[in-house]
């Protein structure tokens, strides 16, 4: 095996992150330069492209091609980059709101498209940035913000699972509070050729600071990963929603296809000129 030269500080930028102390994001950056330090990969051959939250926030601290894009608009973006420059490594981050809210239509499109990028969605099942209103991935009975001060009363949305159902190709969920899985979920993830999704319980401690009990809290998946994707719904359907590893992996066509993907960007920029 070749060990790469490249270490994670080399993909860390001179802009200081502004997250709360203790904030779960922390964990998720240091995961993605660990991983694209292990993998090697030339800083100008990586787009980390994102939404808005705080979560969102992450392009500017990796040192690479960057992109903060619109609330919600991270997956449209990164997939249109990605088919555009197809030797890039794309990533795409974000948060909860921000992928599954507002962003959730383009969830569904990116998982069925199968294009060849990795989603990493920072779930603290709350949207941190705006001050604690509840998003799509919290408990129908959480009563601590004062827009729902009696709960949503709604079930919560599944993402794997949805994902699953979706046509993603990939499947996993990471603990910020285990970097060393992270890193290496992440670096499956961008090995595999497909989309790929990456769920991660990043905690707000700052507007769910009980999520600091999830240390205490989750566990492996009871299997995986599993090449049927109903196989793999139902047993992330039956998990508490803190279990970790790969659910499901398995090689789907990407797209667009090579004999598809033959335009040069100089004749997709031709289209835009006439
Ligand atoms: C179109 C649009 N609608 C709403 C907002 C306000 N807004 C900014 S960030 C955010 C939610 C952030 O939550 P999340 O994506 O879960 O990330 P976190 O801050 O928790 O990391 C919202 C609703 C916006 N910026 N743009
Ligand atoms: S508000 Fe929450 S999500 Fe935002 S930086 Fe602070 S701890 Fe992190």
């Amino acid at each position: 095996m070749t060990v790469s030269a490249l270490k994670a500080k080399d993909y860390k930028s001179e802009i200081k992150p502004i997250w709360c102390p203790g904030c779960g994001h922390f964990a998720v950056l240091a995961a993605i330069t660990r991983a694209l330090a292990y993998l090697g990969l030339p800083n100008e051959q990586v787009a980390l492209v994102s939404g808005i939250g705080c979560s969102s926030r992450i392009p500017a601290y990796v040192d690479s091609y960057g992109f903060h894009g619109l609330h919600g608009r991270a997956l449209p973006l990164a997939s249109g980059l990605k088919v555009a420059r197809p030797e890039l490594t794309v990533l795409a981050a974000g948060g909860d709101g921000d992928g599954f809210s507002i962003g959730g239509n383009h969830f569904l499109h990116a998982c069925r498209r199968n294009i060849d990028l990795t989603y990493i969605a920072m779930d603290n099942r709350v949207y941190g940035m705006t001050k604690g209103q509840a998003s799509p991935t919290t408990a129908a009975d959480w009563a601590h913000s004062s827009m729902t001060p009696q709960g949503t009363g709604i079930r919560r949305f599944q993402p794997a699972v949805i994902a699953l159902a979706a046509g993603a190709s990939f499947v996993a969920r990471a603990y910020s509070g285990d970097p060393k899985q992270m890193t290496q979920l992440l670096v499956e993830a961008i090995e595999h050729p497909g989309f790929a999704f990456v769920h991660v319980l990043s905690p707000c401690v700052t507007f769910r600071p009980e999520q600091r009990e999830w240390k205490h809290q989750v566990h492996p998946l009871p299997e995986g990963p599993l090449s049927d994707p109903g196989q793999a719904a139902q047993m992330l359907h039956a998990d508490d929603g803190l279990g970790l590893g790969l659910a499901y992996a398995q090689r789907l066509p990407v797209w667009p296809a090579p004999h598809q993907a033959s335009a040069t960007l100089a004749e997709l920029e031709q289209e835009f000129v006439r």
